[in-house]
């Protein structure tokens, strides 16, 4: 049978075809809630609310921060055909490691450093060179749940890797919709806009998480060089 008639073809016609596709071709990661890998699931049915609410979607993703050498954290808006959270502005790139051999790696996390270099050039353009996947320092993991509309969400264990690296730029109009550099004063008068409801400007949730929980002592080890100082991968902070 062709697609004429599966699931795929008729399922959510209104979605964008290059996001249909990637829901059904992405295989996510389930996780438990202390991060043991306990099965695989398509990203169409880990971002569905229902099954979410049956508590059987956790998937493993992860949240690149990437600073450039003035220590102006990149932001990415998202696109408005994204499913999931469109035309917010959130941090560099977030996406999932996938159900394969080269994302699955537990050792110094290089599954998620390889699906973080992957989805960087595929959001972004920043080509793999640029990227070396040894360079994204992992601070620290969390767990959080956020509904997106009335269909669709997430509840993720998120990856938060950092790294601080001038980069060529190439953003992939399927993905993302605008991108800028913000210090940290422009970081917050994002904040205030989207807290005043101010020139419709909205931010992802698990960014402003992170932002409420970490964000800024970690840009004061950015700014001094000393990330290193900050891992804690032992920890999964549960917001
Ligand atoms: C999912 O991001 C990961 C987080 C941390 C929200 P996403 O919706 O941008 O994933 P993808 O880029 O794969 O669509
Ligand atoms: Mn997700």
């Amino acid at each position: 049978m062709g697609k004429a008639g599966t699931a795929e073809a008729e399922a959510d016609p209104g979605m964008d075809a290059v996001q249909r596709r990637l829901m059904f071709e992405d295989e996510c990661i389930l996780v438990d809630e202390q991060d043991n890998v306990i099965g695989h699931e398509s990203k169409y049915n880990c971002h569905l609310m229902e099954k979410i609410e049956s508590g059987n979607a956790l998937h493993r993703a992860f949240s690149v921060f990437l600073f450039n050498s003035k220590y102006e954290l990149l932001l990415q808006q998202r696109s408005t055909t994204k499913v999931t959270f469109p035309l917010v502005w959130t941090n560099t790139c977030c996406s999932h490691p996938l159900y394969r051999d080269t994302e699955l790696i537990e050792d110094k996390c290089l599954g998620v450093r390889n699906a973080a270099q992957r989805k960087l050039f595929d959001e972004l353009g920043i080509q793999a060179e640029d990227l070396p996947v040894e360079q994204f320092i992992p601070l620290g993991r969390m767990l959080y749940k956020a509904p997106s509309d009335g269909k669709w969400g997430e509840h993720e264990l998120d990856y938060l890797l950092f790294m601080v690296r001038d980069v060529k730029l190439n953003p992939n109009p399927d993905e993302v919709s605008d991108v800028k550099y913000v210090n940290r004063d422009e970081l917050k008068q994002l904040i205030k806009k989207a807290d005043d409801g101010e020139g419709g400007i909205k931010l992802s949730p698990w960014f402003r998480l992170v932002v409420d929980n970490f964000l800024m002592g970690w840009w004061d080890h950015v700014e001094q060089g000393t990330l290193k100082e900050a891992v804690d991968m032992k920890t999964i902070h549960k917001l």
